[in-house]
């Protein structure tokens, strides 16, 4: 696989600094080595930047670097659109995914194909401009790229995604305009409360087959605080009682026997948080699953 990894530095949508510091701890953490040690050809294409970013008042007094949060969306999704490839969009915090999905959307649907998206999460980000108590918009990218009413600032969307072509797996922290958004939209969701009952295995595999009886192309999306925070503490918005070390690897290693995926967010590092770059690796390891290393290849390393 042809491999590009996309910095982006951006922590306009996020609670706190950090996050902008992400591509270059994945970076120093060897994910490009460590891909194209599985036969990769991997391009680092370096970070991007955004445009000009005028201020954008909104009529929600809380809402923080909306006119950043709108440049950033044009330049990810630029990228992305650029890339013939499999892209790796390098967080930055949770706001670079209104640029990357729908840049993967409009190649799709280029292709005539729908977009499926595996978001893994502690949260839907499902809220609007309008709807954010936090005033963050890395808690919106989800409910842009499903075409939700309130985001006139952003760039307009090509092809949006369909709401039942998302699987959310990991929400145990959910607002309530988000909860309503779920209710109404037909998102799959699985919850913690789901992967302890039912595990991540046979709902995930449902899944896959959806996207292989559509043709679809299947993007994921993959946030930090997905992961149980006593493993991946290096996040601004850690969530007890996340996903374990072998649950996320199984996920990943189920997507790539299932050869759908075309592209990847590995969103929310915040290498200012971490112990000795721990939750960088964990996150190589976790992207190395996902383009194909085994259990038996895994080289030990210690956390
Ligand atoms: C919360 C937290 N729902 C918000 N969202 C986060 O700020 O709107 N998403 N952290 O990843
Ligand atoms: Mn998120
Ligand atoms: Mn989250
Ligand atoms: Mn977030």
């Amino acid at each position: 696989t042809n491999i590009a990894l996309i910095g982006v530095p951006t922590y306009a949508g996020a609670a706190q600094r950090g996050c902008q510091m992400g591509p270059e701890a994945y970076r120093t953490a060897a994910l490009a080595e460590t891909l194209s040690a599985l036969g990769h050809v991997v391009e680092d294409r370096g970070d991007i930047r955004p445009g000009d970013a005028g201020g954008i008042p909104h009529s929600n007094k809380v809402v923080k670097n909306l006119g950043e949060t709108v440049a950033w969306t044009r330049a990810i999704r630029d990228a992305g659109l650029s890339e013939a490839g499999f892209p790796v969009f390098l967080g930055g915090d949770h706001c670079l995914a209104a640029g990357s999905i729908s840049a993967m959307a409009e190649r799709a649907a280029r292709e005539a194909r729908p977009l499926f998206v595996l978001w893994l999460d502690a949260h839907p980000d499902l809220h609007t401009p309008a709807t954010t108590t936090s005033g963050n918009l890395h808690g919106a990218p989800m409910a842009y790229v499903t075409g939700a009413e309130g985001f006139d600032d952003y760039p307009p969307l090509a092809a949006r995604v369909e709401p039942e072509n998302v699987m959310m797996m990991g929400l145990r922290s959910v607002d309530p305009a988000e909860n309503a958004r779920i209710a109404a939209n037909g998102f799959e969701v699985r919850d913690m409360r789901s992967i302890d009952e039912h595990g991540v295995a046979a709902p995930l595999r449902a899944f896959l087959e959806r996207v292989k009886a559509a043709n679809g192309r299947l993007h994921v999306s993959l946030d930090v605080d997905f992961l149980e925070p006593g493993i991946a503490p290096a996040v601004g918005t850690t969530v007890p009682g996340g996903a374990t070390f072998r649950e996320a690897h199984l996920i990943m290693e189920m997507v790539h026997d299932s050869g759908l995926a075309s592209s990847l967010d590995l969103v929310e590092l915040n290498p200012f948080l971490d112990e000795r770059g721990r939750t960088a690796k964990l996150m190589v390891d976790l992207a190395a699953s996902l383009m194909g290393r085994k259990v038996l290849d895994r080289m030990t390393r210690s956390y």
